[in-house]
């Protein structure tokens, strides 16, 4: 497939041939693309990524050498780093992110799109001697579990060492992940990567290079992914947002599965009955708080399974089961503290960990925003700026990362790693909505359950460049991440049901954390008292909890939540759990703008659904 990608083969440099050379795999499509791309982008050398510890800590200590990481303090966070990206690079850039189906309908409405041929000869240029001065590293990875019956491999080729030692904790990579691709002849994603900034002979490297005009495409037919301009997260880590989201949406919908950005958690009821929920909510609308939950409430436990991605399968009876395709969890920083998450704080303290852009403390330690009650006197920002209390500005960027091996988070279940997956019995929508939309409700079936999803809204967060606190449409909380038509997202839903038998799909729930009170304040405490709405959906799915039909679904009345020691003024839980219809009737014309916006691709269904709540409303 990259048939465009011509390079000149007199330009690879001595290491780079010999690198080819002594290549450590026989696997002759992944030979022949490595040597192309290195024909077109020109490295100094080649380096064959095994994923050991000595590789770590080689490339580690470069990355401090070359002033892209601080080594942060032993005793508090052993073997772990702080890098600091450059100020214009610091989160993903949904403007500059393409899907380069063949056809403009086939991207759909809600996603850039230019023709698959134009894109690469456009990209072909840029890449056209971008690795100069720099080393090409090959990232053999899987996302998923490398025993699985039909394992999803991929390669990421990068000229960014932090890319490196960041997919080593978010996914499976390395020379077991080669050897099994080699002996499976199996096919794998190439996903192309980088920073866009040679460097001429004697030139000296910034410690975080990248480029101003940044290309996020997919091309979802060829299945693969080029990437251009941006060392952060989700434009960098290929495997992540690209591959197990925006790539494998378009190959979920042709195998009848699922890819989707949902958490997924594991409850077990006071009498030991065990429950998974994959829940989605937008960028930075609390996933990872939600995935790591502490219950308030006696004798209920959560374990965490995902905190991002899930993969929901369905077995030979039509029973869905879920997996989380990564290994590591890259987790919004601010906001995290002792109080909110503490096993997220429990799993960074254990070291191992790579921050982005969150501030230092005068002890060789990080700090953000929430992370503990007292500030601290003292900081260097993220922007490596002294910084005090009185600074006025934030200490660590909004969408500031630690990136973390999942495996440290002590309430891991042991279930994640199990191939097979879990029985997916819930799934959860939410958004960040100041009004309107009542901490919880269920849908009366399957398709008001996807209705509930395509309509979903949030307010835009600092995840994505761009404008924060704007109420948008973001169904399924993947606006950014289907890899097709989003008409046709919505159809593949609604068919998945037809397929596999509605009695067999997951009850669906929507949930919103973040209504707010006449005065401002937000009318659930949320957090760890999530727990109390866990609680209800879980004897919802078990028949024993009560609730009133609305017109927007079924919401507990305040006597079906168990609000037991709960801290919080009734009024404001009566505020958060209201359905106002006046409110409802005002979100319609939003909701008939989007679907035009949609087009034609719009299940019948889910219109219907539409219609069924307008007249709801009226009755
Ligand atoms: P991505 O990694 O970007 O996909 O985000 P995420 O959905 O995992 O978001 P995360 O859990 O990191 O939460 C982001 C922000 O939401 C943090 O600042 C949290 O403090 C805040 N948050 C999470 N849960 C709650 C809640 O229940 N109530 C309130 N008020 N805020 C919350
Ligand atoms: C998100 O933005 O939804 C993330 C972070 O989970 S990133 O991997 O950068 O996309
Ligand atoms: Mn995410």
């Amino acid at each position: 497939m990259t048939d465009i990608v011509v390079g000149n083969s007199d330009k690879l440099k001595p290491a780079v041939e010999e690198a080819l050379k002594s290549a450590p795999t026989q696997h002759q499509r992944l030979l022949d693309w490595v040597r192309e791309v290195a024909a077109l982008t020109e490295p100094e050398t080649i380096h064959w990524v095994d994923g050991s510890q000595e590789e770590w800590d080689r490339l580690t200590s470069e990355l401090v050498d070359a002033g892209t990481f601080v080594r942060l303090n032993e005793d508090e966070f052993p073997n772990s780093f702080a890098a600091f990206s450059d100020p214009e690079d610091v989160a993903r850039v949904e403007e500059r992110t393409f899907i380069c189906s063949s056809t403009r309908e086939g991207a759909g409405p809600t996603n850039n799109w230019v023709d698959p041929e134009e894109m690469k000869a456009t990209l072909t240029e840029k890449y056209r001697g971008c690795m100069r001065g720099r080393t090409l590293y090959v990232i053999p990875f899987v996302m998923g579990h490398l025993g699985a019956k039909d394992p999803k491999f991929g390669v990421e080729l990068t000229d960014s060492a932090y890319v490196v030692c960041s997919m080593r904790i978010m996914a499976t990579i390395g020379q077991d992940v080669l050897r099994t691709m080699e002996e499976k002849d199996a096919f794998f994603v190439e996903a192309l990567h980088s920073v866009g900034a040679p460097l001429d002979e004697g030139q000296d490297d910034v410690a975080w290079p990248c480029n101003p005009d940044k290309y996020i495409v997919q091309f979802p037919e060829d299945r693969a992914i080029w990437s251009f301009g941006s060392g952060y997260g989700g434009n960098a880590l290929l495997g992540k947002k690209c591959y197990a989201l925006r790539i494998a949406s378009a190959i979920a919908h042709d195998e009848g599965w699922l890819a989707e950005h949902m958490l997924i958690l594991k409850v077990t009821d006071p009498q030991g009955e065990t429950h998974y929920i994959s829940a989605a909510f937008p960028s930075a609308c609390g996933k990872t708080n939600f995935a790591m939950i502490e219950p308030t409430i006696e004798g209920w436990k959560a374990e965490m399974v995902g905190d991002d991605i899930s993969w929901i399968t369905f077995d030979d009876e039509g029973k869905p089961r879920v997996i989380n395709p990564e290994a590591g969890l890259f987790g919004v920083a601010p906001g995290t503290g002792w109080t909110t998450n503490p096993n997220a704080m429990r799993g960074v303290a254990k070291g191992n960990t790579i921050f982005t852009n969150v501030a230092l403390t005068d002890n060789g330690g990080v700090w953000w925003e929430g992370m503990t009650d007292e500030v601290p006197e003292h900081l260097i920002d993220w922007k490596g700026q002294d910084w005090t209390p009185d600074s006025g500005r934030p200490a660590a960027h909004p969408n500031s990362r630690f990136c973390t091996p999942i495996e440290q988070c002590d309430i891991v279940a042991p279930e994640y790693s199990d191939p097979d997956g879990v029985p997916l019995s819930a799934i959860v929508f939410g958004g960040r909505r100041k009004t309107t939309v009542p901490l919880v409700s269920e849908s009366f079936d399957w398709n008001h359950g996807v209705f509930q999803g395509a309509t979903l809204s949030s307010e835009t967060t600092a995840a994505a460049k761009g404008q924060v606190g704007v109420v948008r449409r973001d169904p399924m909380a993947m606006l950014p991440f289907i890899g097709y038509n989003a008409g046709d997202y919505l159809q593949h839903w609604v068919d998945i049901a037809k397929k596999y038998g509605e009695e067999n799909m997951p009850k669906i729930f929507y949930v919103n954390w973040f209504r707010r009170t006449p005065d401002g304040g937000f009318a659930w405490p949320g957090f760890g008292e999530n727990s109390r709405v866990v609680k209800w959906i879980v004897e919802r799915l078990q028949g024993t909890a009560g609730g009133k039909e609305t017109p927007v679904g079924i919401v507990p009345n305040v006597e079906d939540l168990d609000l037991t020691g709960l801290d919080a003024d009734p009024k404001d839980t009566e505020a958060a759990l209201a359905v106002n219809v006046d409110e409802w009737k005002e979100e319609l014309p939003g909701i008939d703008e989007w679907f035009e916006k949609l087009g034609d691709h719009v299940p019948a269904e889910v219109k219907e659904q539409r219609d069924a709540l307008g007249a709801r409303l009226d009755g």
